[in-house]
């Protein structure tokens, strides 16, 4: 019902009568009071005038299931939605409960306080800065397989907020899933497995995106961006999160969990780090080469300087022009 009202709202040109929305519904006018009372708490602005009725002024700033459900089009993903104030990580805690949680299960939170990157790095972001949540998923895929998973979600999150901030800016991935604007990096991936004998369990895709941020620690400052800095329009972030949930399902229910020659248009098209110069280290030797192509498993194709070629696994690349 919540859902229903926020979207005849939504979709009107002014005033709707109570009148209206009870028949609408087939339902009382004292349900829809309380409805649009229960609305108003979870920080919805709706304006009531008597003879005229309801008008929606603005949406919560933070992730409200409600509006995340009312733009969310999947049969699976974000269904089950657990919304938290602070925790220390998103994907921490959803790992700890994915044996008793349905598949497509989203956790997030307005704060972690210890947002965790790949290797042992920290993911930074203050109260509401960030988007950031964990997606529970159960590929019927090997552990090696799962490897696809990160980067086919940093394609995913890039197309998602090109549709999103379409005419604001352009997001691009650093191989091998990097979300970057001009250069920068606005969103990171962790994805996580629990694998028995040779079968997934469980994976948990943890994404950080920076909203809000208005600056970033010194270490960082350089290379890190937010929607914020780059743009003035203002970020639905429930709105976000369920275009980004809703275009997840359906790439992978069209195309599979594998790095498939499905994908491999879709990854290209988003991949910056393609025919740039890049720095690697092998064994502690740094190497220079350029980045030509992107293997069927989704490695990244080298050209060294004596023109052999070598695939880079996985790990640091440094990109010229980039970071
Ligand atoms: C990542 O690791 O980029 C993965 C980040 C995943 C964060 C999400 S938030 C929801 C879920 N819950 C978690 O606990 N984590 C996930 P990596 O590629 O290792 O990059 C980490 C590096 O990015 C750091 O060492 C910094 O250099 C840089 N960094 C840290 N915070 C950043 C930020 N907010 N924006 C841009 N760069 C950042």
């Amino acid at each position: 019902m919540k859902e229903k009202i926020i979207h005849v709202l939504k979709g009107a040109d002014g005033y709707v009568s109570g009148q209206q929305l009870s028949q609408f519904f087939g339902v009382s006018r004292t349900a829809v009071w309380k409805t649009i009372k229960n609305l108003k708490a979870e920080g919805y602005n709706i304006e009531s005038v008597t003879n005229k009725g309801y008008r929606l002024v603005s949406s919560p700033e933070i992730v409200n299931e409600t509006e995340m459900k009312s733009y969310l089009r999947t049969k699976e993903f974000g269904h089950n939605i657990i919304i938290l104030n602070s925790v220390d990580s998103t994907n921490t805690y959803l790992k700890n409960l994915a044996d008793s949680l349905p598949t497509g299960t989203v956790v997030t939170a307005r704060m972690q306080t210890e947002g965790k990157g790949r290797l042992g790095r920290v993911w930074e972001g203050n109260m509401d800065d960030n988007l950031c949540f964990s997606i529970l998923l159960r590929p019927d895929i090997t552990p090696r397989e799962a490897g696809a998973i990160t980067p086919l979600c940093g394609m995913i999150v890039s197309r998602a907020m090109n549709e999103y901030f379409s005419g604001e800016f352009q997001t691009t991935i650093k191989w091998p899933n990097d979300v970057i604007v001009k250069n920068k990096k606005i969103c990171g991936i962790l994805t996580e497995m629990s694998c028995e004998d040779d079968r997934i369990k469980y994976i948990v895709v943890g994404i950080g995106i920076n909203v809000l941020n208005k600056s970033f620690p010194s270490e960082i400052a350089y290379k890190a961006t937010s929607c914020a800095m780059e743009t003035d329009k203002l970020v639905n972030k429930s709105k976000l999160l369920a275009d980004i949930l809703t275009k997840m399902e359906k790439i992978f229910n069209k195309c599979g969990y594998r790095f498939n020659n499905r994908y491999m248009k879709l990854y290209k098209d988003a991949c910056a780090t393609l025919d740039k110069t890049i720095t690697f280290y092998r064994d502690n030797e740094e190497i220079i080469a350029k980045a030509t192509d992107i293997s069927t498993d989704g490695e990244l194709i080298v050209t060294l300087e004596d023109g052999t070629e070598e695939k880079v696994f996985s790990g640091e690349v440094t990109v010229q022009g980039i970071y």
